[in-house]
């Protein structure tokens, strides 16, 4: 047997004429078909097998790679993955994209229809899942092994469509042809306990009796570096109904129907995605998911550390366990059981094990969405772990009172349960206590983390609290998304070795005077919007794109568009920016206030479209159903970047880094990353509005008065009077009281700060060489938002772990 590949396989060919046999093969055995009776969708598996076959080569010698290096491994739990589509990324990592493309053709399959088959696994909301997803892609880029525990969720996240204006949500059936990208393992489930009692064993130990048991059974799906041989996985649980809950006494009794009600009911648990962004729901079931994740992947983990044999108080030296916000931190009183239940280790050995073995990574500002549970329910579903809490709780206030003795509101702030009005779980609180590190995902943000939420705990542990900016996959948002960009960078550079060093794009600065270089940069950048077909591609594409919340501010944007509507309406003559404004986003199904923004933005679009005097130099677009799939559409073909949250609210952004990297000038304020990005592409290229962070606060909290900035600007009293008058619908009224009589997130307050800037950037545009200039400047100098950076940020602050190269 040939052994070149050190795993004792023949390796795959890499030709075409080798990759048109394994298509061959692959649809002759695989698929059970014949090219004579194959369908489009055999063609798209089989071609997905053929390329996957390619990334489970270096699986194996990953694999075999990290068993002889006995490594400390990253955990990385997130109950979201945004993966995005496979296809292209894993011709492009496993470098077989032209050989497919001759091997196809060969067989007369069209490329782009096959591509056109592959589904985006939806398991996410926004940022926090598509950063799990950056995260991924980093740590196997830079080597690092690593696994990504999470759901394995039936539907994703809900597809947005629109009826008159308004949105409606279908659910997303995303496995509804199959997975080819995943390899299922139900060898490696696991079992889950849920509800039931707490008894003291004979030896003495607390031993849960619990009143339900599921099982957790794993796929994988590959997650390849870029550049490397590594391939690392995400591990995505999917919830089964266990034999014991198949109750075979209500079997014999001819109950049927009713025992096997219990499996579906267990099988639920992964069933949907709960599509909240930053407001918490505090639903049973989503509980029971995210005790399900870590129940699921903590046994997982432990399993590995077994085949080393080592005592488990080693297990720190071996696993760090980063927490992906609050929704995987029951980790930490679950870790405790195993150790202190079911491994009969001392509770002061088990928690020095558990606090050296996790971190945790906060990605809100907003105190409503830090996640609390309401503690019957947490009592009813996990009677152990409460117990567990409790203890830790004890544990942490006597931290507390032997530093600050009598503080009894210090106490009763920091403790893991709220009393007042109901008493409930805090779980940020939990993951700080259980964890050797704690991050926020921008500076400001890790800041404002230390001075506000977590102040108390920055007192009582210092050292513990950190900052990792986010940062984006130069792969997927470069390199995939815009190719011909990327030509253009790696032709300039003299190489693509950018895409795994986007420092290299500080190189670009050299021909940002360059007046061929600019002429290339911006026919790129039109052909972008040809290829994204919304709009005048000659228009400056003002793109906002991102959940729908009211701390993000859409509807500070949609003001402006209405002010500017009049402005053109007053003088049709006069001379434009052509300007295509384009929205894309989701909002939460209940989230009532953030969908009639939605309703009013489409009634807007319609409004202005039927105008014929608006719309040759006014366009208002809003695709539906934003997702990975379109951002990468989107986000080359931008000219400006909204990033408006209200400063010291939006925790990082991560759209923002997108953008700029894709050459799209940032109108934003002062808040979570785009502080960063201005420091770097430097404040002449970059639209800086609005109050900053201390300005907002103390707005606030002086009685702040909508209707004074509405009183006092003739442009937004007209905008704000056409939407309560219903000129732009029903809706509108909804959405101007709320402006006018709360405007939580200080909207009006900022309008003529926005407006005025935004004066600006048209003065800019008319200077198309300064533009692309600018533009030039703002991809040159994003280097430092890549994955890679924020992966080598946890590397040496947080995780301490080290590379494995494979052989
Ligand atoms: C919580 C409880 C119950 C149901 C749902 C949730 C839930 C789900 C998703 C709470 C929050 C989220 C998502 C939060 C999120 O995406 N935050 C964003 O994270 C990005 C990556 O760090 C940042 O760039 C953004 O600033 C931040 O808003």
């Amino acid at each position: 047997m040939d052994l070149r590949n050190g795993i004792g396989l023949r390796p795959l060919g890499s030709s075409a004429a080798e990759f048109e046999q394994d298509l061959l093969s692959n649809l002759y055995y695989r698929r059970g078909t014949t090219v004579e009776s194959a369908s489009m969708q055999d063609a798209y598996e089989t071609l997905a097998l053929t390329v996957r076959d390619r990334l489970a080569e270096r699986r194996a010698r990953t694999t075999a790679a990290h068993y002889a290096a006995n490594p400390r491994w990253v955990y990385y739990l997130s109950a979201e993955y945004l993966l995005g589509r496979q296809l292209e990324q894993n011709l492009l990592y496993s470098g077989t994209g032209t050989i497919a493309t001759a091997a196809l053709k060969a067989l007369g399959v069209s490329y782009d229809e096959v591509e056109a088959l592959d589904i985006e696994p939806g398991l996410g909301n926004g940022g926090l899942g598509r950063l799990a997803a950056c995260l991924v892609d980093g740590l196997a880029t830079l080597d690092i092994p690593a696994v990504g525990y999470g759901i394995r969720y039936d539907f994703g996240i809900f597809k947005q469509d629109f009826a008159d204006g308004a949105q409606v949500e279908k659910p997303d059936d995303w496995t509804f042809q199959g997975n080819p990208w995943e390899f299922p393992a139900p060898d490696d489930r696991e079992p889950v306990f849920f509800y039931g009692h707490v008894e003291k064993g004979e030896d003495g130990r607390r031993k849960w009796v619990p009143g339900e048991v599921v099982l957790g059974e794993p796929s994988h799906m590959l997650v390849p570096g870029y550049g490397t041989d590594t391939v690392n996985i995400v591990r995505l649980w999917k919830a089964r109904g266990s034999e014991s809950s198949f109750d075979l006494s209500r079997f014999s009794a001819g109950q049927y129907a009713e025992a096997v009600q219990e499996a579906v009911r267990a099988e639920n648990i992964s069933k949907v995605l709960y599509p909240d962004d930053s407001t918490e729901l505090g639903r049973e079931l989503r509980l029971k998911q995210q005790y399900f994740l870590v129940s699921c992947s903590l046994r997982d983990i432990l399993r590995r550390f077994r085949l080393w044999g080592a005592p488990l108080t080693d297990l720190s030296d071996k696993a760090v366990i980063q927490l992906n916000d609050t929704h995987p931190s029951l980790a930490i009183p679950e870790l405790m059981r195993l150790l202190v239940d079911e491994e009969g280790l001392d509770w002061d050995t088990a928690w020095a094990i558990t606090q050296r073995t996790f971190a945790y990574t906060c990605h809100t500002l907003l105190p409503e969405a830090l996640e609390t549970w309401p503690v019957g329910m947490f009592e009813r579903l996990l009677p152990r772990h409460l117990e567990i809490v409790y203890d830790i709780n004890e544990w942490l206030l006597g931290q507390v009172r032997s530093r600050f003795p009598g503080d009894i509101e210090r106490v009763r702030r920091m403790s893991l349960i709220q009393e007042t009005p109901e008493r409930r779980v805090r779980m940020a609180n939990l993951a700080v206590v259980g964890t050797t590190a704690v991050n926020g995902v921008a500076q400001l943000h890790s800041d404002l983390l230390v001075s506000t939420t977590f102040a108390d705990f920055a007192t009582l542990w210092p050292g513990k609290f950190r900052n990792v900016t986010n940062g984006v996959s130069p792969r997927r948002f470069v390199r995939l998304a815009n190719p011909k960009l990327s030509d253009l960078i790696s032709s300039a550079l003299g190489d693509t070795g950018w895409i795994k060093d986007l420092d290299r794009l500080a190189e670009l600065e050299q021909f940002a005077g360059d007046a061929g270089f600019l002429e290339r940069w911006r026919e790129i950048k039109r052909a972008n919007k040809v290829r994204l077909g919304l709009g005048d591609p000659d228009s400056l594409t003002d793109v906002m794109v991102k959940r729908f919340h009211e701390y993000k501010r859409q509807q500070l944007k949609l003001l402006h568009v209405i002010s500017e509507y009049f402005k053109i309406k007053d003088n049709p003559a006069g001379a434009y920016v052509p300007r295509t404004v384009l929205f894309a986003g989701k909002a939460a199904p209940a989230y009532h206030a953030a969908k009639s923004i939605i309703h009013l933005i489409n009634a807007v679009a319609a409004v202005i479209d039927a105008d014929p005097e608006v719309s040759p130099h006014l366009k208002v677009v809003f695709p539906p159903n934003y997702n990975v799939t379109l951002a990468e559409l989107i986000i080359p073909a931008a000219d400006l970047s909204e990033q408006i949250s209200l400063a010291g609210k939006e925790a990082s952004g991560t759209g923002n880094m997108k953008l700029a990297l894709n050459g799209a000038i940032t109108i934003g304020t002062l808040d979570g990353a785009n502080i960063e990005i201005r420091d770097r592409v430097g404040a002449d290229n970059f639209f800086l509005f609005g109050l900053d962070t201390p300005a907002a606060v103390a707005l606030r909290s002086s009685g702040y008065r909508p209707r004074d900035y509405y009183e006092a600007d003739p442009e937004l009293k007209r905008a704000l009077d056409a939407i309560a008058a219903g000129v732009f619908g029903g809706v509108g009224q909804e959405v101007a009281a709320s402006l006018l009589n709360h405007d939580e997130y200080l909207t009006l307050a900022d309008f003529r700060a926005y407006a005025d800037c935004q004066d600006q950037v048209e003065r800019a545009w008319r200077d198309a060489d300064a533009w692309t200039r600018s533009s030039v400047l703002n991809t040159a100098r994003s280097g430092f938002f890549s994955a890679d950076r924020t992966v080598s940020d946890y590397v040496s602050g947080i995780w301490q772990v080290s590379p494995v190269t494979v052989g």
